[in-house]
């Protein structure tokens, strides 16, 4: 079958909740990708970071397959021997003394909230129901409906009211706002390192290592979402390393999972996490074996392969190329590591139409809100391919120059 006949079947039998590029993916290698028709691509999006281990990378696959014929779910009724070691590792690799393993993100942040108002009722006296969390403007923090009931999105929450009460937003990137809206309720800060969604935003130095000075003095969890931005992504294990800050919380999951299988995390010390006790909390694969040995495996390739300096070093490069690109529609790049956004203006006639003519050229990326391109290549990524792949963009700003 040719790709117009899978999309025309995906169209008619799956929910239209996507507006993806029409390229059908059957195979990948590393970076790169195979459509049904035969067409070669490089995957500069790695499924929004879950894929920073390459795609189908032969020790994380091993381990899978090895795992899959011994062991693949206990539930948490029973006890099973790759939990217990991902658990350690996690934590010796992180600096953490616990963590709560979920599968997705959105499932993970919600662990984060669920910890954070215990741990507020328990460790900080506040009165039942009444803790807060606040959050910033524009951030991306999943789709369950407490996720978005601190969205600010109206695409992501239209219709889906009533909402989880209990947050409050303030402006991202402005620590002052946070001190302001900080009150004896409130029990964390919730923030993105790094807003991705929001059209890669990094905030201005220092903002981080203050709003955690903030949380400190108030005696407010600062919850790290590294979903994102974790694991190697921005040149750091995590990006908050950028700031010498240490969250009190972080949550992650996408390539903990090396983009072959479900896996979130909440970590975090003893005196936050410690707030649980048995059946308080869970979920039947969480922390299953199979996902597990999966885990442990990618974070040894992180480690192995150095992703974490070879996005720094390869991050700092193509930024620097692309920032050389001559473009009347181009009104900022910028990015910290292998996250980077070309943030065109108004007139410029949406990031789609680049996306879709960078397709055509071979470079699957995909546009964020209507004016970012956003690049997230695998952390496995040389200078060579991107070299390739800033001919293929510098290409189609000449293209559509006019
Ligand atoms: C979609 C965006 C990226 C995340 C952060 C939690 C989650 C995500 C910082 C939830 C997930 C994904 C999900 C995917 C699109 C995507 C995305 F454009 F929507 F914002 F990556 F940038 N925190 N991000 O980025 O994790 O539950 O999905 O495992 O929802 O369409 P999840």
């Amino acid at each position: 079958m040719k790709s117009k006949q899978f999309i025309a079947i995906e169209d008619k039998y799956g929910a239209h909740n996507y507006h993806p590029l029409d390229v059908v993916i059957t195979r990948a290698k590393g970076i790169w990708v195979w459509d049904v028709d035969g067409r070669k691509y490089l995957d500069f999006l790695s499924a929004y970071s879950a894929v920073n281990q390459g795609h189908c990378h032969p020790r994380i696959i091993k381990a899978l397959q090895t795992q899959a014929k011994s062991l693949t779910l206990t539930s948490r009724a029973f006890r099973n021997d790759q939990w217990p070691m991902l658990a350690k590792e996690l934590c010796q690799m992180t600096g953490y003394e616990m963590v709560l393993a979920m599968n997705s993100g959105a499932e993970a942040v919600e662990t984060a909230v669920k910890t954070a108002r215990k741990w507020a009722y328990q460790k900080k006296g506040l009165a039942q129901d009444t803790a807060e969390i606040i959050a910033c403007a524009n951030n991306f923090h999943g789709r369950t409906v407490t996720v978005i009931s601190f969205s600010t999105e109206p695409l992501y929450r239209k219709d889906f009211g009533p909402f989880t009460p209990g947050f409050k937003i303030i402006p991202f990137n402005d620590a002052e706002a946070l001190e302001k809206a900080i009150t004896p309720n409130t029990a964390a800060f919730l923030v993105e390192p790094c807003q991705a969604e929001a059209g890669i935003l990094i905030p201005t130095e220092g903002y981080l290592k203050r709003a955690k000075e903030i949380c400190e003095k108030n005696k407010v969890l600062f919850i790290a979402d590294e979903i994102q931005t974790g694991l190697g992504r921005t040149g750091k294990l995590l990006a908050c390393e950028h700031e010498g800050v240490r969250a009190d919380m972080i949550v992650i999951g996408k390539s903990l999972g090396g983009g072959c299988y479900p896996i979130s995390a909440v970590l975090a010390d003893q005196a936050v996490l410690g707030v649980f006790k048995p059946g308080e909390h869970g979920s039947t694969f969480g922390g299953n074996p199979l996902a597990c040995a999966v885990a442990r495996e990618a974070l040894r390739v992180i480690k192995d392969e150095k992703l974490v300096a070879n996005a720094a070093k390869q991050g700092q490069y193509f930024l620097g190329r692309l920032k050389t690109i001559k473009s009347r529609h181009i009104k900022e790049v910028r990015g910290k590591g292998l996250l980077i956004g070309i943030e065109l203006y108004p007139e410029a006639g949406g990031a789609r139409r680049f996306c879709e003519a960078l397709k055509d050229a071979g470079l699957l990326c995909k546009e964020t809100h209507d004016n970012v391109i956003r690049f997230a290549p695998p952390l496995i990524i040389k200078k060579e391919e991107l070299d390739w792949a800033y001919q293929r963009i510098a290409g189609v700003f000449t293209k559509l120059e006019t």
